[in-house]
């Protein structure tokens, strides 16, 4: 077999099936990863993601997580928003869902996708009396997949600590197929942030300890799908109307300049920007109906409901203090600690307001003046 020929026609066809940049790198590509994972995991930065303190020998040495494996084939799976996603922040009765949760969930998509090109490497191999075997990844397996790609070609870790492109900018997705194949090996990339730190800079919980390393405990992306129970209040007050995810560290990369459509139309919006009035009375099965087949599902209704409350906090918005309150005795503590949260919000909000309003139980009279409505009259309670 004419192993460059064969890895030329592997790189045809993964485009063909709508990736947007594939490269190889061998299993042993990544040697300072394990390290700077231990590392990471020993500052306590992965915060309650026990997953990834398991299976380190693993996830820091691809070559060990499958020993026959001989190439790494990584892929990008371009998702590219249409609009300015920075844009919903300013809208503070809205809820800021991430680019990457607006449409159908990557990780059936890009999988997929994974499996036709890996199908085809197999059945070509066979054709030239050649058998290999392969495994797909996409996020959810114990591999390193940012310093893979990195080794494979497709883009550099950002000081963001995200894969950049010169050709794709940043939003896209990766996927990797270990195959025990010995193809090409594709050069690893340079870094080419040079003095730029517009990421490190708009952080909104400052969560770059360092340039290329990030403290997960106060990335909102963590707090807002990761993190079980009751946020910091501290970093609360930081999170803004952000409900799921958050791309500002993304979305300020110049190299986004460069970015190309995606060519999945699967990814396009769906969600766009909901009232958090609606999301915060949702119940489990409203939840579930209304991101069905969105990753935003994986979450759950309560995790999502105490985002949309710690929102609600900071909207500063009087309009919404019954929703908030409606839920105090929300059986979901971290839902109640969080509506208990924002009330107290909003309530000092009103208070200093131009009307008279007083605290979370301020009276009938009241509502006209300063545009927030009654409590009593309003509240929706949760759906059953
Ligand atoms: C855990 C995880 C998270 C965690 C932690 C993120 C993190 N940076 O570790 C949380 C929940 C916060 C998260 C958030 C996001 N994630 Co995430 N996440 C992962 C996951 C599952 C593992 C990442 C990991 O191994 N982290 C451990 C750390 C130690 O590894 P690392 O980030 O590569 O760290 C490197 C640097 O710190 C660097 N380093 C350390 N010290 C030093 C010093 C120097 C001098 C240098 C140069 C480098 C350096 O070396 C380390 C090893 O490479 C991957 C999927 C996968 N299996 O790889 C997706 C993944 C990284 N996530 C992804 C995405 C899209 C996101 C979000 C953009 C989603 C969103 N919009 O909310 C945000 C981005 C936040 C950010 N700035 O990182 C994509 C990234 C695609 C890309 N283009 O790179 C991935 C690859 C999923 C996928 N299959 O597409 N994520
Ligand atoms: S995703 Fe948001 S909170 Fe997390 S590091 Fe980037 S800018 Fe900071
Ligand atoms: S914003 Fe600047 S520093 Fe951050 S990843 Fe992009 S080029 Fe690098």
């Amino acid at each position: 077999m004419d192993r460059l020929a064969f890895g030329n026609r592997l790189k045809e066809q993964a485009l063909a099936e709508g990736f947007s940049a594939v490269g190889s790198c061998a299993p042993s590509a990544i040697p300072e990863a394990a390290g700077r994972l231990a590392a990471f995991v020993a500052a306590g930065r992965h915060g309650q993601m026990g997953w990834m303190a398991e299976r380190m020998g693993w996830r820091g040495d691809p070559a060990a997580l499958w020993p026959e494996a001989r190439t790494v084939i990584m892929l990008a799976e371009v998702y590219t928003p249409e609009a300015d996603p920075l844009a919903v922040l300013g809208r503070r009765d809205r809820a800021a869902v991430s680019v990457y949760a607006q449409g159908k969930d990557y990780h059936d998509l890009a999988k997929k996708r994974l499996k036709r090109v890996g199908r085809w490497l197999i059945d070509e191999a066979r054709k030239g009396s050649v058998s290999a075997e392969i495994k797909v990844f996409v996020d959810t397996a114990p591999v390193m997949e940012k310093p893979l790609g990195q080794a494979a070609g497709i883009g550099w870790q950002g000081k963001h600590t995200n894969l950049v492109s010169r050709d794709l900018g940043s939003w896209f997705f990766l996927g990797a197929i270990f195959t025990t194949l010995d193809l090409p090996k594709d050069a690893g990339e340079a870094d080419h942030c040079g003095s730029c730190r517009a990421c490190l800079d708009i952080c909104p919980t400052g969560a770059f300890p360092a340039p290329y390393q990030l403290d997960a405990r106060r990335c909102i992306s963590y707090l807002t799908i990761e993190h079980r129970g009751p946020v910091a209040e501290e970093l609360r007050a930081l999170m803004g109307n952000r409900v799921y995810g958050c791309d500002d560290c993304l979305a300020v990369c110049p190299w986004n300049k460069f970015a190309v459509e995606a060519r999945e139309l699967g990814y396009a919006a769906r969600v766009g920007a909901p009232a958090l009035a609606d999301l915060a009375v949702l119940d489990d099965a409203a939840f579930r109906a209304r991101f069905s087949g969105s990753p935003i599902k994986r979450i759950g209704r309560d995790r999502m409901v105490r985002n949309v409350l710690y929102a609600i906090g900071n909207s500063g918005d009087p309009a919404l203090l019954p929703v908030a309150a409606g839920l105090v005795a929300d059986p979901d503590p971290a839902v109640a600690d969080a509506a208990r949260w924002a009330v107290g919000r909003l309530a000092e909000k009103c208070a200093n307001s131009p009307c008279d309003a007083k605290g979370a139980g301020h009276e009938a009279d009241s509502a006209a003046s300063c545009g927030c409505s009654k409590p009593e009259q309003t509240r929706p309670g949760r759906q059953e």
